[in-house]
């Protein structure tokens, strides 16, 4: 069940009949335009933080310019809330457009950047796209690659111990999973008669930092080393919404059903590549997922391009704006420094709530 209701975007959207199709599988109309108005305003909002790293309103930029139609389909789709009744997200650094999905506002991500104390995911201490919302059960994203993979079983296994039909979600990239925390996952997700409902992404965009995969894996499909598990999987093209739509579906309602692992991997874009460290420079020859979907969009007579460009205009102002404000927010206050160091806990006698200096 998508977050947000379908066609709350505006215009003629929920007057619209018709399908959009990629010759194999199809979706309606309104949602196509409900999803592509969710691309447009995250790839807005990556853009404008990518400039705000290159002119000092921010420091270090990371996301997922490539990934918006894979990314978008997954988050219409997460059972969101707290505890384990709901879907639990152990995210990596570039899923900016499965929480705009999940109805996140821009700014948010804007204060991140922009590192001011209203930062709702990290007060401005964390890089951008390091979410965490403990009210949608997204657990702090680390820079450390890969660590997710192995906290994952955790809270799949407090959902195999309550009852309802809430999952674990996990995402990554392809370098990752020659660590061994993603093997643990696979071990540790599929014991027998301890099977756990954990979704297993890797969103695969052929690139570590500059290594290429095909230089460091012999297996060509990541989800076929879920095979000596048991794991199925499915390999998808990440740049087409409406395959990525179906994919999520079906891979969810296996994880959720079954209460088993599934092995997801989504072939996608790196549009600027790694992060600003290594320049975040439009990369020319990967195929953008926005361009590719308009052009559906447009075959299907789903819109014009009258409509297509009032989303983009829409998009940047409501991205500058959100930029203009959070500058003029304030910054973390010294005196704050040692505040949310740990999270409050009725078992731990010495913090209980919050670090409140060396024990004595
Ligand atoms: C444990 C660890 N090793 C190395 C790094 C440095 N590092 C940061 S991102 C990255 C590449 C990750 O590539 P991939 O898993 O394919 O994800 P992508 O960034 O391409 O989405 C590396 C090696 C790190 N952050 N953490």
């Amino acid at each position: 069940m998508p977050n947000e209701p379908i066609g709350d975007s505006g215009d003629a959207v929920g007057l619209l009949t018709g399908e959009v199709s990629n010759g194999q599988e199809s979706l309606p109309a309104d949602r196509c335009l409900h999803i592509h108005r969710l691309m447009v305003r995250t790839r807005a909002l990556e853009e404008r933080t990518i400039k705000m790293s290159k002119s000092g309103q921010g420091y270090f930029w990371i996301g997922g310019p490539g990934e918006e139609a894979f990314n978008t389909c997954l988050g219409l789709q997460v059972r969101k809330g707290c505890g384990p009744l709901f879907d639990y997200l152990h995210l990596h650094y570039r899923n900016s457009a499965t929480l705009v999905a999940m109805g996140m506002p821009l700014i948010d991500s804007i204060r991140q950047m922009a590192m001011t104390a209203s930062d709702p995911h990290s007060h401005g201490r964390n890089f951008c796209s390091h979410f965490a919302r403990r009210d949608w059960n997204v657990i702090p994203v680390t820079s450390v690659i890969e660590v997710q993979y192995l906290m994952a079983p955790g809270t799949a296994h407090v959902q195999k111990r309550t009852a309802g039909d809430g999952i674990t979600i996990v995402t990554g990239g392809d370098a990752g999973t020659a660590e061994g925390d993603f093997a643990s996952c696979l071990v540790w997700s599929s014991r027998p008669c301890n099977e756990l409902p954990v979704l297993i992404v890797v969103t695969n965009n052929h690139y570590g930092i500059s290594t290429e995969h095909c230089t460091q894996h012999s297996a060509e499909r990541i989800i076929d080393r879920g095979r000596a598990f048991g794991i199925p999987g499915e390999v998808v093209d990440g740049n087409d919404v409406v395959a990525s739509w179906h994919a999520v579906a079906r891979a969810m309602k296996y994880v959720r059903q079954q209460r088993r692992p599934f092995l997801l991997e989504a072939r996608v874009s790196r549009l600027y590549g790694h992060s600003s460290s290594s320049g975040a420079l439009r990369v020319k020859g990967e195929p953008d997922p926005i361009e590719l979907f308009e052009a559906k969009l447009l075959e299907a007579g789903a819109t014009d391009q009258h409509g297509l460009d009032a989303v983009h205009e829409e998009a940047r102002a409501e991205v500058e704006a959100a930029v203009e404000q959070a500058l003029a927010e304030a910054q973390p206050r010294a005196e704050d420094v040692e505040k949310y160091t740990y999270a409050p806990s009725d078992v731990d006698a010495v913090y209980p709530d919050d670090y409140t200096g060396l024990p004595s």
